[in-house]
């Protein structure tokens, strides 16, 4: 990800090699030669029939394929492993128990799908001890980091101030400076391992009226990432995240795209809107808030994930895939609109829950970003304008139906298979008896999650 828009990505590298961490968990390229070969014959026919539909509708569906097959998705580590809830967790076994087991999983699933060949690290769970093994790996892996997170949510072992009041905004300057400092940390690991995109999600805000005085809270967390933003290497982007509630419940100091756009703003250029999906009041409109960023040139990245009420972090696109189509819509429109410069827009994964294998989870949701993206694609473009302007309701919305309906999936499968994946990564997995060789290797209560 955090390459052009729509633009290539790295390709993976397949087979067995070597590596300073022992025995990862891979698919040779014959194993995935034999996973696809009973499928190819089917594959065939389906994707031949749509290609002929589409090439009707003056389609190529080489270009679409293309395009998919270049998709990158960066894979969240702290998402490898079952999260929990307030309640509970139950792990799936042979999860990732180090940061290059956690690149090792990421490799597994882009050796699957081809679209996942970044990673992003969440400091101080992922902090680098081994930076130069760590980077062999990733280059054996055909991976890169793409981002850091910072962590200013929970208290840490040792630390020598609370963020109980905050942190970037807290009153107490000591601990401004120690958030700030956790930050400019967070940029330096990321250096380590060539990661270009520091992205700041801030809990801080107050769970009771008077609490926090409202507009000073707002300047010293300005203040604070003012700080943060001088230090950024020139290269690099800062993504400022909202969110509406939680953990605080009275307010947020950065609670919707309206205040990280102020913020960017009085940042500067590399500063950048981060939009999580699942950070929004049910029933918001995120496709407009979407085409509104990318109009102004502040749409930094996404963090994508489902969401029915709230920040559910749940497979994306596994309830509302109308909305995520919806959204890739404004992306390819803006991205064809030659009166708009280009965006560098980070495609990220945030989502970590506590049903399913976790590996199978980052499969489907990278496969529903794509299926989204591959409709969004279809879009009659002309079509839809001259109907807009005609104020044709029924026409327009027509036209996105036609899209919508349509079955991509084989061309996002052949996407998979032009990448040297899997044209069914789930499935591919679960024969291949991915989840066992892990517990096998790392035990069935093994854990690295930082929560
Ligand atoms: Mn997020």
């Amino acid at each position: 990800m955090s390459s052009e828009e729509f633009g290539a990505g790295g390709r993976n590298t397949f087979g067995l090699l070597s590596s300073p961490y022992s025995h990862p968990v891979m698919l040779s390229e014959e194993q995935l030669r034999d996973l696809n070969y009973p499928l190819l014959a089917e594959h065939g026919r389906q994707l031949d029939f749509l290609a002929s539909t589409l090439h009707q509708r003056g389609l190529d569906v080489h270009a679409v394929v293309l395009r998919l097959a270049e998709f990158q998705v960066a894979i969240p580590s702290w998402a490898l492993g079952t999260g929990g809830t307030r309640f509970g967790r139950f792990p799936a076994g042979g999860e990732p128990r180090t940061l290059a087991e956690k690149i090792q999983d990421v490799g597994l699933l882009n050796q699957l799908n081809g679209s996942s060949n970044s990673i992003s690290l969440h400091i101080p769970w992922d902090i680098p001890t081994d930076v130069a093994g760590l980077q062999q790996l990733l280059r054996e892996q055909g991976l890169t980091i793409d981002s850091v997170n910072s962590n200013t949510f929970q208290d840490q072992r040792d630390q020598p101030h609370s963020y109980k009041f905050g942190s970037l905004s807290a009153t107490d300057p000591a601990i401004r400076a120690q958030a700030v400092q956790h930050n400019l940390d967070c940029i330096g690991y990321g250096q380590q391992l060539g990661a270009r995109v520091h992205t700041v999600w801030l809990a801080d805000g107050s769970n009771f009226p008077g609490q926090s005085h409202l507009r000073r809270a707002y300047l010293r967390t300005q203040e604070s990432l003012a700080t943060i933003y001088e230090a950024l290497p020139s290269d690099w982007t800062m993504l400022v995240e909202y969110k509406p509630y939680e953990p605080n419940f009275y307010s947020m100091v950065i609670p919707d795209w309206g205040t990280s756009y102020t913020l960017c703003q009085s940042l500067g250029k590399q500063a950048q809107v981060l939009v999580d999906l699942g950070h929004h009041l049910p029933n918001t409109n995120i496709e407009q808030i979407v085409g509104r960023l990318r109009q102004l040139g502040r749409l930094g990245g996404f963090h994508f994930n489902g969401s029915g009420y709230g920040d559910d972090d749940l497979t994306t696109g596994s309830a509302k895939p109308f909305q995520l189509f919806l959204i890739f819509n404004e992306l390819v429109d803006a991205s064809q609109d030659a009166s708009l410069p280009a965006a560098q827009v980070a495609y990220m994964i945030d989502a970590s829950h506590n049903t399913k294998d976790p590996l199978e989870d980052l499969l489907q949701s990278v496969d529903n970003i794509l299926v989204a993206y591959a409709k969004a694609l279809l879009v009659d473009r002309a079509a839809l304008h001259e109907a807009q302007e005609a104020n044709d309701v029924v026409r327009a919305e027509e036209v996105l139906r036609d899209a919508f309906l349509t079955d991509v999936r084989p061309l996002v499968a052949e996407g998979y298979r032009q990448a040297g994946g899997a044209l069914r990564p789930v499935q591919a997995l679960r024969t291949a008896g991915i989840r066992q060789q892990l517990i096998e290797q790392r035990g069935k209560c093994s854990l690295s999650t930082g929560l």
